[in-house]
């Protein structure tokens, strides 16, 4: 066939590790990731999935994103992204798996005719890919794979080089939709910039920022992109003091180390360089700047985290009191996605105090994203600070067509505008997040510890298990409970009845070689108890 003998030949310049027998690689929660000496083979194969892809979309523009974000340094990873800049259809990931698990090279050709004849792909018609990698120096190694799939399936290639992953989600939409009505945006990482920081100044409409903002980037891509970005604010129309640590990308060993939402999310303490200081607002991205955590240490109380949960439940309100000021209540249905992880609190703070629906879906922003859809004003955040808000077209219609009856409706017919321009709607994305809130505590006068008070969160732990074998355990019901092995679950169950307001539930990572347990409970020595016991559960079956 048509690419057969350079595909085989480029196979053999970027072989697959074969696995020990019985194991075999997996597309996961965020696209194959493990250590970096795996993933060159993989990535390769990955470009020849995207090159189908891309032929099959009409020649759309594919993206892939070479990034292991929170993992350490020794880890990387691969994705693609559609041409909307959403995840990869969850149908074609079984396709990226068969590829990247063909046992050889002459394999490998003959697995990517089947997908082209099965899938009807015309594979001499244009193709086109679009890619970025963070700052892990394996990424070079993987690029290079990934271009020699490219040039064997005679695929236009366009190398943004570094950049965070929601930069490229945001590269792929805009190239797509390049002179178009629907334009995303310019295709530049200079138009990303230009887009968020016109939207900012917009949403600000001469509110203020009180005091400044320290953001910690975990060493990773997040940190030169954000100062970068910090160039574009019109600092005299809109002062806004932001103060970048740990943005040390050049020792690749502290990427994600002690710092970073991850971080500060699972330790659930603030990363300790520079030493945190009271009082002051503190934000957390992680390593590809996909994740945006806020905290502060309060001088009488300590740590306090306001993390995704926090953000969408913002968000939801927010949002929500422009759609009634704009006197679209009636016209736009706003709903909020959460995953198990989300608290208890925070999903009853929605439902029964901002009165929102809320849909809750496997982990994953692959999940979460599908489901916002759904709604005309869709808040999607994982705990972690993972997510974003969608707008339909027909909000961004109503935003710009409503004729406004007075002053207080045109401000919120605006103000939802600049927001539906402000927030990426393409994937979650720190930057972009991170702007929101500050527009929000601006519009609402609010700080950090106004925002702590809509709700008390449920003192909760979230523990890391390694074992033997997590392919033993799997889940039902959007992962809140667990069907195999089977007698595991049971055992869980048992134990949660004897903590008070308890909940948890234990999950395989698709990210990481170990499982996950949550727990929380009604205070934070059961939340820490039940954890424990949960995780010596998952040990004992997981060997
Ligand atoms: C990725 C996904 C997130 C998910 C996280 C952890 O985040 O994009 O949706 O919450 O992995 O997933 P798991 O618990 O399966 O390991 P990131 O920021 O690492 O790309």
């Amino acid at each position: 066939m048509v690419h057969d003998d350079k595909i085989i030949a480029g196979s053999a310049k970027h072989p697959i590790v074969v696995l020990d027998k019985g194991q075999h690689y997996k597309y996961g929660t965020a696209g194959f990731r493990m250590k970096a000496d795996l993933l060159e083979g993989v990535t390769y194969r990955v470009g020849l999935l995207a090159s189908l892809r891309s032929r099959k979309l009409n020649s759309q523009a594919i993206g892939v994103m070479i990034t292991a974000s929170h993992n350490p340094a020794i880890d990387n990873g691969v994705k693609i992204v559609d041409p909307q800049g959403d995840m990869l259809e969850q149908e074609w990931e079984r396709y990226a798996t068969q590829l990247v698990n063909a046992p050889s090279d002459a394999e490998l050709a003959k697995v990517y005719n089947t997908l082209a004849t099965d899938l009807r792909i015309d594979i001499s018609a244009p193709a086109k890919v679009v890619y970025g990698r963070d700052t892990r120096p394996s990424g070079h190694t993987l690029v290079t794979a990934l271009a020699s799939a490219l040039e064997a399936t005679e695929t236009e290639a366009a190398d943004f080089k570094i950049l965070t992953t929601p930069q490229l989600h945001y590269l792929v939409r805009a190239t797509n939709s390049e002179g178009t009505p629907l334009a995303y945006g310019e295709v530049s990482e200079a138009g990303y910039y230009n887009k968020l920081s016109e939207a900012f100044v917009r949403c600000m409409k001469g509110k203020k920022i009180e005091g400044p903002l320290i953001v910690d980037c975990a060493n990773g891509v997040g940190g030169p992109k954000l100062n970068e970005f910090l160039k574009y604010i019109p600092q005299e129309k809109l002062p806004f003091e932001v103060k970048v640590v740990n943005d040390d990308i050049l020792r690749p060993e502290v990427l994600n180390l002690d710092s970073g939402a991850d971080f500060v999310k699972t330790k659930q303490r603030a990363p300790p360089h520079p030493k945190p200081q009271p009082g002051v607002r503190c934000c957390s991205f992680d390593g590809d700047a996909d994740r945006l955590i806020y905290y502060w240490i309060d001088p009488e109380v300590g740590f306090v985290m306001l993390d995704g949960d926090r953000i969408s439940s913002l968000a939801a309100s927010f949002i929500g009191d422009l759609v009634e000021s704009a006197g679209l209540k009636e016209e736009l249905r706003i709903g909020v996605v959460q995953t198990a992880y989300a608290n208890g609190a925070s999903t009853n703070y929605i439902r029964h105090h901002l009165k929102l629906p809320v849909i809750c879906t496997p982990t994953g922003v692959k999940h979460l994203h599908h489901v916002a859809q759904g709604f005309d004003i869709g808040v999607y955040f994982e705990a972690n600070g993972h997510g974003t808000v969608l707008f339909s077209p027909d909000a961004v219609t109503a935003f710009k067509k409503t004729d406004p009856q007075s002053p207080a409706q045109k401000d919120a017919l605006d103000t939802l505008a600049a927001l539906s321009d402000l927030i990426n709607q393409t994937v979650g994305d720190a930057l972009s997040d991170m702007l929101m809130v500050e527009v929000i505590l601006a519009h609402k006068a609010w700080s950090l510890r106004d925002w702590s008070m809509t709700y008390s969160d449920l003192p909760n732990r979230l523990v890391r298990v390694e074992v033997n074998n997590k392919d033993v355990f799997r889940t039902t019901d959007a992962e809140r409970r667990l069907s195999h092995p089977e007698g595991c679950q049971a055992e869980i169950d048992s134990e949660v009845k004897k903590f008070k307001d308890a909940r948890s539930f234990a999950r395989a990572s698709g990210t990481e070689n170990a499982m996950r347990v949550y727990a929380e409970a009604a205070s934070r020595s059961e939340a820490n108890e039940l954890a424990d016991r949960v995780a010596g559960i998952v040990s004992r079956w997981g060997v």
